[in-house]
């Protein structure tokens, strides 16, 4: 009898771990679809990616299929940026004015174009409700967990959650994407920057967000991330802010002042080399999650800027892609429009065989 029920026991065991194993198998092949599709290509391309392409340009707005990138080189770009700041508020649409119903559309539309959607989030601040860049009141270490507004940040996620389980194809799978929060920590310009909270308080909410979303929301097909902004010479430094490995999915780097008039480019250069590094040490991938030139006013800044970094035999057959800031209107675009004294130059970037744009992409699948 004994020996009966404890082979029933045993027999019970194995099928919980069984079950808890395919589980957890089923939540890794959704985020691994992207993963193993940036890992299978890595050394073949780096995949240029444009922030908010598909929803607005210099001189259009909202008219579906349109793309600045595409205006100039004839295609697509192979990854869609996307920014949630808003959501937060329940707001209709983001800071900059982007619809979030539209926003979903188009996401869902990259994706069955076979393009990768990215997210940034520049949330007001809980509570206070200031903008992102409001530095006047301590908020971190009061929206990590004990913490006495931890409830109302909670709440926000809660949104974003919402938002991201929407993203679904038309069989109703999830679609995986990057989510890229907390970003240039290493910054003072953020609530969430360098000065606003010790590295342990910033790890706890970078971690709390991850944890969160991915395991009480269901996001098993999430993609994390981390991209500090240029302010670190050595691993240490750029690690100051890492929540830890299993948070994190892609070291990233924000890097606009290095590509500067007076910028060093060896600098920028020098700091992808050393996140490829690290990520290779982690197995982890790599990627310049955001660079630009606003109104791109050198003309020859994406072949001999730009494309000079890209070129680096490193960063070359390492980094997963690029992706360059939004193109707002006239005065604040990162990409240049037709006619644009710098439309040929960036088109002749974009023809180099290590830059992917959408078909490109696709045709390495
Ligand atoms: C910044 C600027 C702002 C914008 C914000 C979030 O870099 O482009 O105008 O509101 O990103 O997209």
């Amino acid at each position: 009898m004994a020996s009966k029920t404890c082979l029933k026991i045993v027999l019970c065991l194995l099928l919980i771990s069984v079950q808890g194993l395919f589980a957890q198998n089923m939540a890794e092949s959704k985020k691994n679809s992207i993963l193993e599709e940036l890992r299978s290509i890595k050394g073949k391309g780096i995949l240029f990616g444009h922030q908010d392409d598909l929803a607005y340009g210099v001189g259009w707005e909202y008219v579906r299929g349109e793309s600045d990138v595409k205006r100039v080189s004839g295609d697509y770009p192979a990854l869609f940026g996307w920014e949630l700041g808003g959501l937060e508020l329940d707001h209709a649409h983001n800071l900059d004015s982007v619809p979030f119903n539209t926003m979903q559309s188009l996401a869902i539309m990259a994706d069955e174009m076979g393009g990768i959607n990215t997210f940034s989030w520049h949330p007001y601040a809980p509570v206070t409700h200031e903008s992102a860049w409001d530095k006047k009141a301590i908020i971190v270490k009061h929206i990590i967990p004990g913490g006495k507004y931890h409830e109302a940040f909670k709440s926000q996620l809660d949104k974003v959650a919402v938002f991201f389980q929407g993203l679904k194809n038309k069989n109703g799978k999830k679609i995986p994407f990057i989510f890229r929060p907390w970003h240039e920590m290493d910054g003072a310009w953020f609530w969430w920057g360098s000065k606003q909270s010790t590295h342990e308080e910033f790890k706890q909410l970078f971690a709390y967000t991850v944890n969160y979303l991915r395991n009480e929301k269901g996001l098993d097909q999430m993609l994390i991330a981390y991209s500090p902004d240029r302010n670190f010479d050595s691993a240490e430094t750029y690690l100051q802010w890492y929540p830890g490995d299993q948070y994190i999915d892609i070291l990233g780097v924000d890097n606009y002042s290095d590509l500067k008039k007076g910028g060093s480019t060896q600098a920028a250069i020098d700091k992808l080399r050393l996140v490829i590094e690290l990520a290779n040490k982690k197995g982890k991938l790599s990627a310049f999650t955001e660079t630009g030139l606003e109104n791109v006013t050198k003309e020859d800044w994406y072949t001999k800027k730009l494309g000079t970094v890209l070129a680096d035999p490193v960063i070359a057959k390492e980094i997963s892609y690029v992706m360059v800031w939004r193109n707002d209107g006239n005065v604040h675009y990162f990409f240049p429009y037709p006619d644009h004294k710098a439309a040929q130059d960036a088109k002749e970037f974009l023809s180099s065989p290590n830059i992917l744009l959408l078909e490109a992409y696709n045709a390495l699948k």
